[in-house]
């Protein structure tokens, strides 16, 4: 392990700022920070000094594991109805032939190419498109379970969902209870952005507001299904909005205990509406990891999704926080590449994966989406290792 607890009580002497020094013993004494407690650490905390500390966190809590899973995505569609001014991805409808739109049929021949290899789980999102309702994504979970009863599936956002139940005149209980019955999993944690609503009005106005999120979010714990959260930070939103938006997730958990991870995603600023506002610093990167593993106690897992950071960043995190690295993943992911991430392609095998972790010093084990242990790479050879 590479922090102890008397090597971060010599770090927080070296902070001569009386509340970051309150704020310090009350994290190594395991105590839950306030929101302006939050803010302080944002506004005054040094890259060190909170990266000590969300290390002490996160190996008080996982030790040195770092967990990925063998995963794949599909993307039904990038045509929208929203028009979120962040999203260098999506086609309005009236633009319809720039963009794609994926059969049940074509989605079905994505999972069956994974026929025979050993992926635990799919993550479907993708935009809003006007004729893709429910009765087709219910079909698309049935024809999935159908083909590979054990394929996790984690599927959609808020954002879709809310979209579908309207239209289909269901209630979120109602239209979350079919789909879980059809083969629905999991949550994965897109489309919370920013949840306040300065920020929100500004960014996403026309889609499903912070309390519709939260709500799904509820509903589906209560069924019994996991989950997980982002944020979207670097772009016109303040300290005092991240920690609002993490604030009402710790609620959220404490009232459920429904999710999983907590995954802090870099606003990229390639071809959007908003490609005039510079990207954050990777020494803010690491600063807004180390505050969500600070700020979030009850959040289990802290993700750095790496085909959006880029590899080599998403690798530092694991000394800020962050004990789980997302998924091998295939190239079919588009989101992040269209928005100006590094990763223009972003496949990793899972010896890269094994390779990335282990030379950060950590120890890599592969997950199911639950977090259940699938294999401990601790010991294996990386040449015997399938892709
Ligand atoms: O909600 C869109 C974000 C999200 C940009 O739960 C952007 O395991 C940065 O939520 N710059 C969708 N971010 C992706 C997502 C996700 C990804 C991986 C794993 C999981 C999980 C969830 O992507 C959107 C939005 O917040 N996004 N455009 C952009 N320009
Ligand atoms: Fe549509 Fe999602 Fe892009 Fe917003 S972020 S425009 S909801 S695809």
């Amino acid at each position: 392990m590479q922090s102890s607890t008397d090597s971060v009580s010599a770090l927080l002497s070296y902070t001569q700022d009386p509340a970051l020094q309150k704020i310090g013993f009350k994290i190594l004494n395991g105590e839950r920070l306030q929101e302006a407690e939050g803010v302080t650490l944002f506004e005054k905390g040094s890259l060190s000094w909170l990266g000590a500390l969300a290390n002490f966190v996160r190996e008080k809590k996982h030790g040195n594991i770092t967990y990925f899973n063998r995963n794949f995505h599909i993307e039904p569609t990038n045509v929208c109805v929203f028009n979120c001014s962040f999203c260098s991805y999506s086609r309005g409808y009236a633009h319809r032939e720039e963009g794609w739109e994926l059969s049940i049929e074509q989605m079905m021949h994505i999972v069956k190419s994974y026929d025979g290899k050993p992926v635990t789980e799919v993550h479907i999102v993708g935009g809003v498109h006007p004729k893709m309702n429910m009765e087709f994504f219910l079909e698309l979970l049935r024809s999935i379970k159908s083909h590979r009863p054990d394929l996790h599936i984690k599927a959609f956002t808020p954002v879709e969902l809310d979209y579908m139940f309207r239209k289909a005149k269901l209630t979120v209980q109602e239209g979350m209870q079919m789909a879980h019955e059809a083969g629905l999993d999991s949550l994965p944690g897109g489309g919370a952005e920013i949840f306040h609503p300065e920020i929100r009005k500004q960014i996403c106005d026309d889609k499903v507001d912070a309390e519709g999120w939260l709500t799904i979010h509820r509903t589906a714990h209560q069924l019994g299904m996991h989950s997980n959260a982002t944020l979207l930070y670097g772009h016109i939103e303040a300290y005092h909005h991240r920690i609002d938006h993490m604030e009402r997730l710790r609620q959220l958990q404490d009232e459920t205990g429904g999710f999983n991870t907590f995954i802090p995603l870099k606003f990229r600023n390639k071809d959007n509406d908003m490609q005039h506002i510079p990207e954050s610093s990777i020494i803010e990167d690491m600063r807004m990891y180390a505050v969500s593993r600070l700020y979030l106690d009850n959040f289990p897992h802290i993700k750095a999704y790496w085909p959006m950071l880029g590899r080599q960043q998403a690798q530092l995190t694991l000394s800020f926080g962050v004990n789980d690295m997302d998924g091998t993943i295939d190239d079919s992911t588009k989101i992040y590449s269209m928005a100006g991430s590094e990763e223009q392609s972003p496949s990793m095998s899972t010896s890269d994966l094994v390779q990335l972790i282990r030379s950060a010093g950590r120890t890599p084990i592969e997950r199911g989406t639950l977090y259940n242990v699938v294999k401990d790479y601790s010991t294996v050879a990386l040449e015997s290792i399938e892709a």
